[in-house]
Formats: structure tokens, C-alpha cells, sequence
């Protein structure tokens, strides 16, 4: 049984260590908003991947709190589940704002294994102890500094390099990594930064041997991806425009993809994530965890849903000291070799640095029934 007695819940604003540039815009710091979920003694833990604007998806940190704080929580709160899979099916009523959905699914999966003393990736099934992972890098700002980075993270022993393009900055900067780098797994990520107009454009990426193109049509548009998909030999991978189970079927029963990035943040959930992922092996297609610059607590999520088995290629989770001087949970979550360790202890295997994440605080609340 899973009784949920009190949660609370922060937004913190953590200072990133590089500019992020993609398509949609640039970032310096990152808006963190954590979830704690606290019954029996344990607290799970959850961090949400809605931005403050919505310039990825569609959701905010803002929309996050009205839905957790009007539905969300009150429908959690003072209530036992079977298990989290039923605190996730609970919220199935309420329309859309799976990012919102995802934080109390996830910090309830995190204080179920807690309670059952089982890391996460056990009960998730997943069966790998360390995980590949590559890094995406943001634009630069000029064909040499994106050699230079890609040099760097090279050298730390990332498995893939994905750099972000835009119409305007994409064939230069990718001839120019591939040139000094010609047998680096490579792929690129435009943000729905394209449209069919620039088939042409996205054609001619083929020659540099990418494993995939990233999201280059609108993020709520799985046709047009189709019909991309027939003019290119290159698999196109889908972000965005997956939301759910539902979206896998449906892109890929139409060829809209070959490749899902899978963001347990963006869809739900683990159980929806497990539902995509296992999709996605029906029609023959990989996953990879996707990131969206998690502090701690989210990058532990994904580490431990990246250990299902058809994660076969590698994912954007990061070393956390990439992105933050101080982070929100106490362990080092540290890739070597491009392989990062899945967190041992129960649950997701890592504790919130409450006086840092309270020094970090912008939003505070703590929620009874
Ligand atoms: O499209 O995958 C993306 C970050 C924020 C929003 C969208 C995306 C990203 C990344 C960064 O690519 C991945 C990471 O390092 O966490
Ligand atoms: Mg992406």
C-alpha cells in the first residue's frame, strides 16, 4: 500500500554552468520545481521538466502548479494506492499535463520501491547496473568553438555527440564536426525548428552519417514528420510529438520515426515511459532517455529508466557536474567512460540537499490533506 500523508513542493532557480542555445532560444539558468511526496517515514522525490514558458511543449511551471495544487495534490493526499501505477491511473480523468502528471507519478514510484527497500531500476525491470550516455550540445558560437566542444566531451568519453541546428546553422557546423571527428556517432536536434519546405535542406544532412535527425517539424505534427521520413534515408528520431503510448502507435505505424527519445518527464511517468519503450520494441524501433537539463533528483529518474532494454542507444543524461556547481541531491551522479552508474540505494538512490535546494527556493509550499 502506498499512503500519501504530505507533500511539498519547491521551484528553484539553479544557475546553469554554460549557455544553452537551441532553436527555441537560449538558457543561462534552469527553473527546478521537485515534488516530495511523504508517507510512512520515507519521502519520494520527483522533479518536473515544464519550463517557465512554453517553448518546447506546450506546458509551464506555472500551468504545473494550478493543475498539482487544484487536481493534482488534493486527489492524492490523505489517499493509499495499490501501487504507483494506480496513483498514475488516478489522474487519467484530467486532460493533457503529463509533465504535471509525471511528478506525482514519478516521486510515488520513488516512495514505493523506498518503502519495498528496492532500487527503482529493479522494480521498473530494468537490467543493466550502468548505462551509455552522449551528451547535446547547444549552439556555439562558431563552426571552431563546436569542433573545440565536441573535442572536449569527446575526450570525457561520451558515446554520442547530438549538436543543436537551426535553419541557418546546420550543414556548416555538422560538415565541420564530421571532418574532424569521421567516425563519431553523431546526431543532430533542431527543436521543430523546420518545416517541409526545407527537405532539401534536411536531405542534405545525409551525407554526414548522422544516426538520426532530432525533431526537425512542428511538435504537434506527426504527419508532415511522415512524410519527411519517405524523402530522407536518414531515421528521423521524435521528441516532441511523443506524449504517449497512444503517439508511439501512431508514429510509428505511419514511419513518422525510426528513433524515440523517451522523457519519462514528458510522457507521464515511468508506466507510461515502460508503455512507450515497449511500443517502440514491437515495431522494432529504439529508445533513448532524452534530458531536459535535470538538476539531481530528475537525472536519477532517468538513469533508472534507461536500464530497459530497449535503450540500445545512448542517452542525454549527462555527468549532473556538467550542468550545476552544486546540485539538488547529495550523491555525484557522474558518467565515466560514457557510462554512467545507476544509483544502488532504494528508490532512486539519491537524497535531496535540503539546505541547498531551501538557499535555491523561489516557490515553498507544503500540502496536508
Ligand atoms: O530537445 O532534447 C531536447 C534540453 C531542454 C529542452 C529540450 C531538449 C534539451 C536537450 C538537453 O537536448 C539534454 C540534456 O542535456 O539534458
Ligand atoms: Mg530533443
Amino acid at each position: 500500500m502506498l499512503t500519501i500523508e504530505r507533500a511539498e513542493l519547491y521551484v528553484l532557480r539553479l544557475p546553469l554552468k554554460f549557455r544553452f542555445e537551441t532553436s527555441f532560444g537560449v538558457q543561462t539558468e534552469k527553473q527546478v520545481p521537485l515534488l516530495l511526496l511523504h508517507g510512512g517515514g520515507l519521502t519520494g522525490l520527483s522533479e518536473g521538466v515544464m519550463e517557465s514558458l512554453p517553448m518546447y511543449r506546450e506546458e509551464t511551471i506555472g500551468g504545473a502548479l494550478a493543475f498539482l495544487t487544484g487536481a493534482g495534490l488534493p486527489g492524492v493526499l490523505g489517499h493509499s494506492f495499490a501501487n504507483p501505477e494506480a496513483v498514475g491511473a488516478s489522474l487519467a480523468s484530467w486532460r493533457g499535463n503529463r509533465m504535471a502528471k509525471a511528478m506525482l507519478e514519478m516521486a510515488a514510484w520513488d516512495l514505493w520501491a523506498r518503502q519495498l527497500e528496492m532500487p527503482l531500476w529493479q522494480l521498473l525491470g530494468g537490467d543493466k547496473t550502468a548505462v551509455e550516455v552522449g551528451v547535446s550540445l547547444g549552439i556555439q558560437a562558431s563552426e571552431a568553438a563546436t569542433v573545440e566542444a565536441v573535442k572536449q566531451h569527446v575526450a570525457q568519453g561520451y558515446r554520442r555527440i547530438k549538436l543543436k541546428i537551426k535553419p541557418g546553422w546546420d550543414a556548416a557546423p555538422v560538415q565541420a564536426v564530421r571532418q574532424a571527428f569521421p567516425e563519431l556517432a553523431l546526431t543532430v536536434d533542431a527543436n521543430s525548428a523546420y518545416t517541409l519546405a526545407d527537405t532539401a535542406k534536411l536531405q542534405a544532412l545525409g551525407e554526414f552519417k548522422l544516426d538520426y535527425i532530432e525533431q526537425p517539424l512542428a511538435w504537434d505534427d506527426l504527419h508532415d514528420h511522415a512524410t519527411l521520413q519517405r524523402r530522407l534515408a536518414t531515421p528521423l528520431c521524435l521528441d516532441e510529438s511523443i506524449a504517449s503510448a497512444a503517439d508511439t502507435r501512431k508514429a510509428l505505424a505511419t514511419d513518422a520515426g525510426r528513433v524515440i527519445n523517451l522523457k519519462v518527464g514528458r510522457v507521464g511517468g515511468h508506466s507510461e515511459a515502460r508503455r512507450v519503450h515497449d511500443v517502440a520494441r514491437s515495431f522494432g524501433v529504439p529508445v533513448w532517455c532524452g534530458g531536459m537539463l535535470e538538476s539531481g533528483v530528475g537525472r536519477a529518474h532517468n538513469i533508472h529508466l534507461s536500464t530497459l532494454p530497449n535503450f540500445s542507444k545512448p542517452g542525454d543524461t549527462a555527468s549532473a557536474s556538467r550542468y550545476f556547481a552544486t546540485d539538488t541531491v547529495n550523491e555525484a551522479l557522474e558518467a565515466e567512460n560514457g557510462l554512467m552508474p545507476v544509483p544502488s540505494g532504494p528508490g532512486i538512490g539519491v537524497s535531496l540537499n535540503r539546505e541547498f535546494v531551501e538557499a535555491q527556493a523561489d516557490y515553498h509550499q507544503e500540502f496536508v490533506p
